[in-house]
């Protein structure tokens, strides 16, 4: 494992609010980690990390487009995301939403001109796309760095003699769970993944602010078009920013990084925030319970994916009894509207 040096001239920390303290190195960038190393150094030390030479060999890196996307989910129906940046953005009201076709919001996105607007297909469920043209399915691989219960293909080994009831239980909550709603027609062989993976596609200035993932999976955001611009805050600092209710469930932070209001959230004066710049080709690891906020510095396309494993299955399986009450509560705030434009979890998957 070779760890290189973040490119320095492409930081622009301190626009993010001058009295945070911003580290432009924190983040490694790490070349084809062997699975223990990764494992021992960055899954069970919960450390984010920019991981290059995963997807080299993945078609989406020749294929994946603006034509691309129109070509084959132009006639998709979609809810856009439609951001006006110079409003408040925090998770939970992200700017509207407008149902419309995938073909149009591609449009959208092209001749977008004004810098204080963004147009994004936010955590779109990559099953539905699969299902309307499967070979898209081809077009990328997942990591093979640590065992992931929450990819499809996983399969604990029962060979091995070291067969863990509790692992096995957890597997298959993982694939109930995150595998469940949409799709059910489709051959399970060609969906390599469910609900556990979704696609963003979106203009320059797109905005993705401060969370934590749902239900403490970690994450691996493969980036295929553009460079998005990424901040993180450690999960030790939750409280400097202030989460909503059900922050295991999804951690909403209440305070706008971009223009925060010190008198409604002081504490987040002290926070200390880590930023990297995530190009194509290279995937970001997002460990579980790490909040993030992300921003596309160009056209941006990316595949996220899921994590359930070793490191965060208990906290994941403590949270399926709280899922019902948090699903409650979202509801009440007017849902995933805010976040997916779907109206719920279910209708989302
Ligand atoms: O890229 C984005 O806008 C958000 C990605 C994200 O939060 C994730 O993959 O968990
Ligand atoms: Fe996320």
């Amino acid at each position: 494992m070779t760890i290189e040096s973040t490119e320095k001239d492409e930081t622009v920390a301190g626009t993010i609010f001058p009295e945070a303290t911003v580290k432009t190195d924190a983040i490694d960038r790490i070349h084809a980690p062997s699975r223990e190393e990764f494992t021992r150094e960055y899954v069970y030390k919960r450390k984010p990390a920019i991981i290059t030479g995963l997807m080299d060999s993945w078609p989406a890196m020749e294929r994946w487009s603006l034509d691309y996307f129109r070509e084959h989910f132009g006639d998709l129906d979609i809810h856009a995301n439609l951001q006006r940046l110079d409003n408040e953005l925090i998770l939970g009201n992200v700017g509207g939403f407008r149902g419309m076709k995938l073909s149009a919001l591609l449009d959208e996105i092209e001749k977008n001109t004004d810098d204080n607007r963004a147009y994004y297909l936010r955590a779109y469920p990559v099953h539905r796309m699969v299902e309307h043209f499967p070979g898209l399915a081809d077009d990328y691989d997942l990591p093979d760095l640590a065992p992931n219960w929450a990819d499809i293909r996983f399969k604990a080994n029962w060979r091995t003699g070291t067969v863990n009831p509790a692992k096995l239980l957890g597997l298959y909550l993982a694939k109930t769970f995150l595998n469940r709603g949409g799709g059910k027609g489709a051959p399970r062989e060609t969906v390599s993944s469910r609900v556990a993976a979704v696609m963003f596609v979106g203009s320059k200035g797109t905005v993705t602010p401060f969370h934590s993932d749902g239900m403490q999976t970690a994450a691996y955001l493969s980036q295929v078009v553009g460079r998005k611009r990424c901040y993180f805050v450690s999960p030790d600092q939750h409280e400097k920013l202030y989460p909503r209710p059900f922050r295991r469930q999804f951690g909403m932070a209440q305070v706008d990084y971009r223009r925060p209001d010190l008198t409604r959230h002081p504490r987040f004066k002290d926070v200390v925030v880590e930023e990297t710049v995530l190009h194509p080709g290279e995937t970001l690891y997002v460990p579980s319970g790490y909040w993030h906020a992300i921003e596309a510095m160009d056209t941006s396309i990316s595949y996220s994916h899921q994590i359930v494993g070793e490191d965060n299955a208990l906290g994941w399986l403590t949270c399926i009894p709280e899922r019902y009450l948090a699903q409650m509560y979202f509801k009440s705030q007017g849902g995933l509207r805010n976040v997916t434009g779907a109206k719920d979890w279910d209708d989302w998957a």
